[in-house]
C-alpha cells in the first residue's frame, strides 16, 4: 500500500500438484484500497534461465462480510486474524479455520504460535441466540493454521464473536458476549 508503505501477511508461491502451469499462494489484505491508497503487487519468476518481474497496481475491494480483523492487542502487538474456512457454510457443525499473524514491522508479518481463538457465534437479528457444540480454534501443528468447529443451526446472518487468547490464558482482544454486551469488539461475519 504505497502511500503508507506497509505490507501484509502473505505466503510464498508454490506449484499446484497435478497442474502443468498453475502456481498458488495467499495474500491477506487487511484493508481495501482506493484511488489514493492502493495495493501494489510484485513478484519475480523464472522461465528456463531467464528471470522476470511483474509489478502492478491492483484493486482490493472491501468484502461484503467481515473476514479479516486487524487490531492492537493488550500486549501492544498489532495482530491480524483471517478467516479461511468455511468458504461454503452449511447448516451443520462446520470445520472452521483461521490464521493469526503479528506485525513485526510495517513490512514483516509472522505467524503466531500457540494461541487460542475463542468463538461465540450469534444471530443478532434473532435475539442474539447462539448455537451448541462449537469448539474454540487451536493451532494445528502441521500447517500452523487455527482450527475448530463452528456450529450454524440455521441460514441467515451470523456474527462470529472472537477473543484472542495467548499461551498464558490472557485475553489480548475481544470480550465475552453477555446480556449487557451483545458483541465482541472483534468478529467475523457469515451470511448464507
Ligand atoms: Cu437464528
Amino acid at each position: 500500500m504505497m502511500s503508507m508503505q506497509h505490507s501484509c501477511p502473505y505466503s510464498s508461491i508454490t506449484k499446484v500438484a497435478g497442474k502443468r502451469s498453475l502456481y498458488e499462494g495467499f495474500i491477506v489484505f487487511q484493508m481495501a484500497g482506493n484511488d489514493t491508497e492502493y495495493w501494489a503487487l510484485g513478484f519475480d519468476y523464472t522461465i528456463g534461465s531467464n528471470t522476470y518481474s511483474a509489478n502492478g497496481k491492483i484493486n482490493v475491494s472491501a468484502p461484503a462480510k467481515r473476514n479479516i480483523v486487524s487490531f492492537k492487542g493488550s500486549d501492544n502487538v498489532n495482530y491480524i486474524i483471517a478467516l479461511v474456512a468455511p468458504t461454503n457454510p452449511k447448516v451443520a457443525v462446520n470445520d472452521m479455520q483461521a490464521m493469526v499473524f503479528k506485525m513485526q514491522d510495517m513490512m514483516t508479518f509472522q505467524t503466531v504460535d500457540g494461541y487460542t481463538i475463542k468463538i461465540d457465534p450469534r444471530m443478532p437479528g434473532m435475539g442474539n441466540h447462539s448455537s451448541p457444540n462449537n469448539t474454540d480454534l487451536k493451532q494445528n501443528s502441521t500447517d500452523k493454521t487455527y482450527q475448530g468447529k463452528l456450529s450454524l443451526t440455521m441460514t441467515g446472518y451470523w456474527k462470529i464473536n472472537l477473543q484472542l487468547e495467548n499461551q498464558a490464558g490472557a485475553i489480548l482482544k475481544g470480550e465475552p458476549v453477555t446480556t449487557a454486551n451483545e458483541s465482541s469488539s472483534i468478529f467475523f461475519e457469515i451470511e448464507f
